[in-house]
């Protein structure tokens, strides 16, 4: 394009001594650049502000999602079927098999998934206190996993965390000793960096625990018949692409991982569950990336809190709703009129976090998730007893806590450092009671889970903990800016001191985790010292560069560190973290 008129005068100054002088006309065309420049850049950064404040305005509409009114309960709720077992020489052997499948999710076409023994989720396991058990594990993917019992006490080499992994065409087995009360537990991958893909496609799946002696006593009448007063609901949130695949890219404003705009309970979309008692009692599970659920029922009516995650509460305790962080356990009994209808469904959860993250993290989303359908005529249930469990309280005390940890969640690090798998952040000793405080520094959600224990929360923001924390718990929602503290002792049991091999604990919205917010804690027996460096296992790559960097604020850093990998990265040296040969080929 030429523009004559923008020559403001000759580029040839004029022969003689005179400096050249404009004419009078040339001293608004000479500053007309300079004019023209801002109107342009003013028109620019009038687009680039409204571009802007369209996209968020469009963005934050559509954060918000609401299912009410728009779920139509058509399909019978899908009850995952209990795994069969056998005993061999005295040990409860399960068979799981993980592997590609193809379901109907309730997309506009058959959704790709895994599952275990089927097509997507898995089984419920379900053993005994004081019984043997062993889980072999075959991996029919093409690609590496892991399998992990989340809030199960069991030795570190069978957790199934990130170093247990098992690579196509393997089978893994571990065994140990059901030595905790009864609760509602689940297995879920762990494999480093792809944890949340792949349980959003649908390895996942419910591991019950049985008491008998407490079974003898008022626990057992509880609503106990699985599948029909006693049923499992494993909660996922999905999104879906037009041809029918899991859409998992999270928003780009996202401060979590995916959140999906329907939620599937036990993988069945719109879903609906004949009552044929008086009293049913649910056990949920949030088996979602990142999503919090505030569960209750749509009228308002109350349910009975009666168990969260590791197992039964001292009493039960009425509620109007229950707050589920991802990997949480409730169970609830609600209790039936003949011929009602009743709706479950998830309120607004509040994160206590700032309203634009509240709303770009699913705080304002409600969900119908399930109804219940009371059949015209209900068998009698017992009422639901007044003592349960054992009260944390009784068995943990304060006064003998003997250190006090801290842990700071921030960005997708826990204190300073992203995850490492040959870094030992932690050493515990078994039998020691500890005060943890877990504090969440970025106004964004977080959680905190850990490994073989279940602990006591001793307050929140130096309040005591509501119904839904009153018992046992793994995992815990992290309120940013409050102190949650945490009553915390590590148990001896076969195999559980083992200073080589560690357990996790970590933030488990899982993208978070994926992205780095893990640490690793060895368990030891009083006296006993570990490294810390610990080997890691063939195959996990000493370099970055797998999916989910660039939102971890660390993905600049290469990570790779050099020499064998194993000398590196002082405590909170800011470096990436280590991730897994994702093909487990070596590329
Ligand atoms: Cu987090």
């Amino acid at each position: 394009m030429t523009a004559p008129s923008t020559t403001p005068y000759p580029v040839t100054p004029p022969a003689g001594g005179e400096p050249p002088t404009p004419p009078a006309g040339r001293s608004r065309r000479r500053r007309s650049p300079v004019v023209r420049v801002l109107v342009v850049l003013g028109v620019v950064a009038a687009l680039f502000v409204g571009t802007v404040v369209t996209v968020v305005a469009v963005a934050w509409a559509r954060a918000s999602t609401s299912t009410v009114g728009a779920v139509e309960f058509t399909r019978p709720l899908a009850v995952p079927p209990l795994a069969e077992s056998r005993v061999e020489d005295g040990v409860r052997v399960f068979e799981l098999e993980a592997r590609e499948g193809v379901a109907d999710l309730g997309a506009s076409a058959p959704t790709p998934t895994l599952g275990l023994n089927g097509d997507h989720l898995g089984p419920t396991l379900r053993a005994a206190r004081g019984e043997r058990v062993r889980v072999d594990v075959t991996n029919a993917l093409d690609e590496t996993t892991t399998l992990h019992w989340h809030g199960m006490h069991l030795p570190p080499a069978m957790d199934g965390g990130p170093h247990q992994m098992v690579e196509p065409g393997e089978t893994w087995s571990p065994t140990w000793t059901i030595d905790q009360p009864a609760a509602t537990l689940w297995y879920h991958p762990h494999l480093h960096g792809q944890t949340a893909s792949q349980v959003y496609r649908g390895l996942a799946g419910m591991f019950l625990l049985d008491d008998p002696a407490a079974a003898d006593g008022p626990a057992g009448d509880l609503p106990h018949e699985y599948g029909v007063d006693d049923v499992p609901l494993i909660l996922q949130d999905k999104s879906f692409r037009p041809d029918g695949r899991l859409e998992d890219s999270p928003s780009f404003l996202s401060p979590v991982g995916t959140l999906g705009d329907t939620v599937l309970v036990n993988g069945t979309p719109g879903p609906y569950l004949d009552v044929t008692t008086q009293r049913v009692r649910l056990r949920l599970l949030n088996g979602s990336d990142s999503r919090v659920y505030d569960v209750g029922l749509a009228d308002g009516s109350s349910v009975q809190l009666v168990g969260t995650d590791g197992g039964l509460l001292p009493a039960p305790r009425t509620v109007e709703s229950v707050r589920l962080s991802p990997g949480d356990r409730a169970e609830v009994v609600v209790t039936m009129t003949p011929g009602q209808r009743a709706v479950l469904r998830s309120f607004p959860p509040d994160l206590g976090v700032n309203p634009l993250f509240e709303r770009f993290s699913g705080g304002d989303d409600t969900f119908d998730l399930l109804e219940l359908r009371a059949a015209d005529e209900l068998a009698p249930s017992p009422a639901v007893p007044d003592a349960l469990g054992t009260d944390p309280a009784d068995v943990l005390d304060e006064g003998d806590a003997v250190r006090t940890r801290t842990f700071q969640l921030s960005g997708r690090s826990i204190n300073g450092r992203t995850m490492d798998m040959a870094r030992v952040d932690e050493v515990v000793t078994t039998g020691e009671t500890e005060v943890w405080e877990v504090t969440g520094l970025d106004d964004t959600p977080h959680s905190f889970h850990v490994h073989d224990v279940q602990f006591r929360v001793l307050d929140v923001a130096g309040r005591p903990p509501g119904p839904d924390l009153a018992g046992w718990q793994d995992t815990v929602y992290v309120e940013p800016g409050h102190v949650t503290r945490l009553l915390v002792r590590f148990d001896a049991a076969e195999g559980t001191t083992d200073p080589t091999t560690p357990y996790m604990f970590h933030c488990h919205l899982l993208t978070h985790e994926d992205q780095g917010m893990m640490g690793q804690l060895v368990v030891v027996a009083p006296g006993e010292q570990a490294p810390d460096r610990i080997e890691v296992p063939d195959g996990v790559a000493h370099d970055d560069g797998a999916p989910g960097d660039g939102r971890d604020g660390h993905g600049g850093g290469d990570g790779h560190r050099g020499g064998d990998g194993h000398d590196d990265a002082a405590p909170g040296d800011g470096t990436g973290p280590r991730r897994v040969d994702l093909d487990g080929h070596g590329h």
